[in-house]
This record gives C-alpha cells, structure tokens and sequence, in this order.
C-alpha cells in the first residue's frame, strides 16, 4: 500500500520558481547543504520523525541546481526519513556522481551497508542535538558510530543551537575526523560578534583544525529579516575571514521548518558576495573546500 501523508498545517513550502541569481558561481561550485523529502509515496517519513513535510524530489532539487548554476550537491539525509537513508542515496544513484551524501545511521550498522553507502557516494554522518528535530543520545552512542566510519574515511557533521556547545564541548574536541559545524553552531545574531557565546564557537575551530563550519542559513539565523539578512553577515564574514579554508555553503533547500517566510533560493546565492568578499574566497567556500571533502578522488 503507497503511504500518503498530510504535511503540518503550518508548513511551509520551498519557493517553486527561484529567481536566476545575478552573481555568477564559479565552474564547479558545490550546494554543500541541501536534503530532498521523499516524495513520501515512494520513500516513506519516518514514523519517529518530528515534522511531516512537503514532498521536495530529487528531480526538483536538480532543477534548482540547474536555475542556480550549482554543479553538484551535497544532500544531508533529513531527519524525517530517520535512518533510512533511501530517499538521499536515490538522489545520489541518479545523479552520475555529481552528488555526495551525508547519511543518519545507528551503532548497529553493518560494514557491508556502510560499504555500500560509500559506493553510491555517501561521506559523513550527521549527528544532530537539535531536540526540536531529534531526541539526542549520549556521547557513546555517538563514539561508536565514528568508531565504524572513521576507517572508510568519512567525516562527522554535527548540528547544534549555540547554548549546547559548551555540553558537547570535549565530545567534539576528542573527534579525530573532520567535523563540520551547521549553520555556524546557530549563533544568537542578537549578541556580540565578540562576545562569549560566537567566541566559543570560534575558539572550538580555533583549537581544532579538524574542525570546519557551514556559513549557512541566514535565513534562519536573522532577526532583521530577508533579502539582505544584514545581522547576520558580520558573523558569516568573521568565520570566513579566519578560516577560508575550512568553510562551505549550501542553500539548505527545501528549508525545513522555516516559519514566517520562504526564501528565494536566488537571492540567497546573491548573498554570498556579501559574506565572501574576495573572488579567492568565494572559491575556496563554493570549489575548493566542498571539492576536497566531498571528491577527495577528483
Ligand atoms: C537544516 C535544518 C533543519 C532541519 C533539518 O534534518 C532536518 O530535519 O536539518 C531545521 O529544522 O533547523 O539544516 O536543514
């Protein structure tokens, strides 16, 4: 029998005609965050999950790749399909390598699934401690998980609000893989760029070079609000200028959870020049940085 499901009445759907960017990405510019939604007839949500969204296909994530000018994508299993990874690894069969995915899995995982995982093109998992998305566990739970995918030579992307840093703090410091931070750590915009909550985070990448930050989501980070997010762009701009190298960006579409408005996807890559101000930096965030760890063979 083919699942159907109602979405949350207060949800929102992606913005079905973006506008064509006016700044143009470079050759070989990566979408490092984005995640697709079934369709839910095809690849049932997960019966755990916390939001029922949308359907976002993969042939509509390649659309949009296509109208932004993107040439490949990193897509980040989302929490409603849990761990079954289906959906994700469906868009990474489909899209003749030019797709990389970061997949949700437990403990008991087989070497043989992680084995195939790699294959199809999976590299890291995401471990998230967002609770509004996902009832986090202890850090064991999570040890044992790197334990069986630091061999294969995956990384950990770690999605956490800024008031749970400190908790987390040694876990993330022990990683001996590449980490990779969503969203910043999802600063409080409100309070000072120098002051001791973004200093914490910042101090974190500075001690730990293995750590790296998407500059994502401005969209919903900002208080003052779209199209120029402008509280939000001291903090992008503080994070690239100190590790240019250790830093990506993805439109995060179709935009889970978003409340208030819907960004066109747009204007959000015609923001970019306004975090990355140098055409060396906008390659190192859009090329080199998602190429290295994502394409590590190219
Ligand atoms: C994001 C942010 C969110 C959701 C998810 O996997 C997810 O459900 O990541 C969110 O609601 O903040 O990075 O897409």
């Amino acid at each position: 029998m083919t699942a159907t499901y109602t979405m949350d009445a207060d949800w929102l759907s992606f913005d079905p005609s973006p506008s064509k960017p006016t700044f143009h990405l470079p050759a070989g510019a990566v979408d490092a965050h984005c995640h697709v939604f079934g369709p839910g007839s095809a690849f049932p949500f997960a019966p755990e999950r916390k939001y029922t969204p949308c359907d976002a296909s993969k042939d509509q994530l390649f659309a949009l790749r296509d109208v932004l000018g993107f040439e490949r994508n990193v897509v980040v299993q989302a929490t409603c399909h849990g761990t079954d990874n289906a959906a994700m690894l469906d868009v990474l069969d489909a899209a003749n390598d030019r797709c990389r995915g970061v997949a949700a899995i437990t403990p008991d995982v087989s070497v043989h699934e992680l084995l195939e995982m790699n294959e199809r093109g999976v590299r890291a998992v995401r471990f998230n401690y967002v609770r509004r998305l996902v009832d986090p566990e202890p850090d064991d739970y999570y040890y044992r998980i790197v334990e069986k995918i630091a061999p294969l030579g995956w990384h950990v992307v770690v999605y956490f609000e800024a008031a749970d840093l400190a908790e987390r703090w040694d876990f993330f410091a022990s990683l001996e893989t590449t980490v990779v931070v969503d969203h910043m750590g999802r600063p409080d915009v409100a309070l000072p760029l120098d002051g001791p909550e973004f200093g914490r985070f910042l101090r974190l990448m500075e001690e730990n070079e293995n750590v790296w930050s998407k500059v994502t989501c401005p969209e919903r980070l900002s208080y003052s609000g779209p199209p120029n997010y402008d509280d939000t762009v001291p903090f992008a701009r503080r994070v690239i200028e100190r590790f240019p190298n250790r830093v990506l960006w993805g439109t995060d579409w179709p935009h889970p959870n978003l409340k208030g408005s819907m960004p066109d996807d747009g204007k959000l890559v015609d923001f970019i020049p306004r975090i990355a101000q140098t055409r060396e930096q906008q390659h190192q965030l859009l090329v080199d940085n998602p190429t290295r760890l994502y394409w590590k063979e190219h």
